[in-house]
């Protein structure tokens, strides 16, 4: 036998004994998952992310492995959002507040009052509407998977209690970087000023600003307690969350791969809004332990507001445009003719 074809007969062999350490290599390196946010580890956000990484190991039986990384470590909702377009990054939960500057469909979830409880939010978040809004994202290089339930916001600040719209003449009070919220404030006689979430602690620590808006579990795992004395419930907007995946990674895996993904989303979801919620229904009573001074704004001063805000709607429905907008408006009374 020709020493040529001796070396071809060795090397067919050593590549056979090689195959399956490789495949089992393959199987040693999982795929890593950077997700990223921006409460802390102790937050309703940081519980769900500890939620879908353990799906997501599970199901993939280790061969997907989700770093999660709290506290805007990879920085604020809009760096982490174009680290995913980019490809920088795979994965993160923030507020769709934040994303208007890249979806303006997403600007509808910002309308003030525009859900009157939870069970119409996860209605329209859940349905073909809240799909039709998400699936806006693909073309700007993201995946929208599920929206998670970050809240009914409420006013906290440093000067005084909010018992009607002119009680916020003066008070500077951050806002999410959003238009609609920065409108909305200022046509209520407050002066708001954008901040990322992350500097939000330091801003009100410093007097930069009075004040805040964010729903109660926020208000308690960033301890705003320290650093605000009144708390007035106005629950003026419902506020998602939603987790993104980077497009130009998410094309990459296999189907299968997709499908853990989606399936550990949709079960972290339906954690989280049960932990919200009932976190939640504790938080108020631990911020008024914690020293808060709590006021219900009266209904009748609620609607003033809201009407005050009305013509915020007609910028949204322009902004949004008017099918999205209509589409929402005809399933809400469509829900609450039921009622
Ligand atoms: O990463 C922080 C975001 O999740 C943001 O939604 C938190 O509601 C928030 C705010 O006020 O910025």
């Amino acid at each position: 036998m020709s020493i040529v074809r001796r070396t071809l007969i060795a090397a067919a062999a050593a590549a056979a004994f090689a195959a399956p350490f490789a495949a089992l290599a393959q199987d040693i390196k999982p795929r890593l998952i950077r997700f990223g946010y921006g409460l802390n580890e102790q937050s309703n956000q940081g519980r769900a992310v500890k939620v879908f990484a353990e799906q997501v190991q599970k199901a993939s039986a280790g061969k997907m492995r989700v770093r999660a990384i709290g506290a805007a470590a990879l920085g604020p909702d809009v760096q982490m959002q174009q680290a995913l377009i980019g490809g920088a990054q795979e994965m993160m939960v923030g507020s769709t507040a934040t994303l208007v500057g890249i979806t303006k469909e997403m600007a509808l979830w910002d309308t003030p009052f525009l859900f009157d409880d939870a069970a119409e939010a996860d209605a329209i978040l859940d349905g073909p509407i809240g799909q039709k809004v998400m699936d806006k994202l693909q073309d700007k290089g993201l995946v929208g998977l599920v929206y998670w339930e970050n809240g009914f916001r409420n006013l906290t600040n440093s000067k005084r209690p909010i018992a009607k719209a002119e009680d916020m003449d003066g008070v500077k009070l951050r806002v999410m970087q959003n238009d609609v919220y920065l409108d909305s404030f200022k046509l209520l006689g407050a002066n708001a000023i954008p901040l990322p979430f992350s500097e939000l602690f330091s801003a009100l620590e410093t007097k930069t600003v009075d004040g805040q808006e964010n729903p109660f579990n926020t208000i308690l795992s960033s301890k705003f307690y320290e650093v605000q004395k009144y708390l007035s419930i106005t629950n003026h907007v419902y506020s998602p969350w939603i987790v993104l995946v980077s497009k130009k990674w998410w094309d990459q895996l296999s189907k299968a791969e997709q499908k853990v993904l989606l399936d550990a989303a949709r079960a972290s979801r339906d954690f989280e809004r049960k932990d919200t919620r009932e976190e939640a229904g504790r938080a108020l009573a631990d911020l008024k332990t914690k020293g808060m001074q709590v006021n219900e704004v009266p209904p009748a001063e609620v609607a003033r507001m809201r009407q005050k805000l009305e013509r915020i709607n007609a910028n949204v429905a322009a902004h949004v445009g008017g099918d999205l907008w209509q589409e929402t408006q005809t399933a809400l009374a469509a829900s609450r003719a039921k009622k």
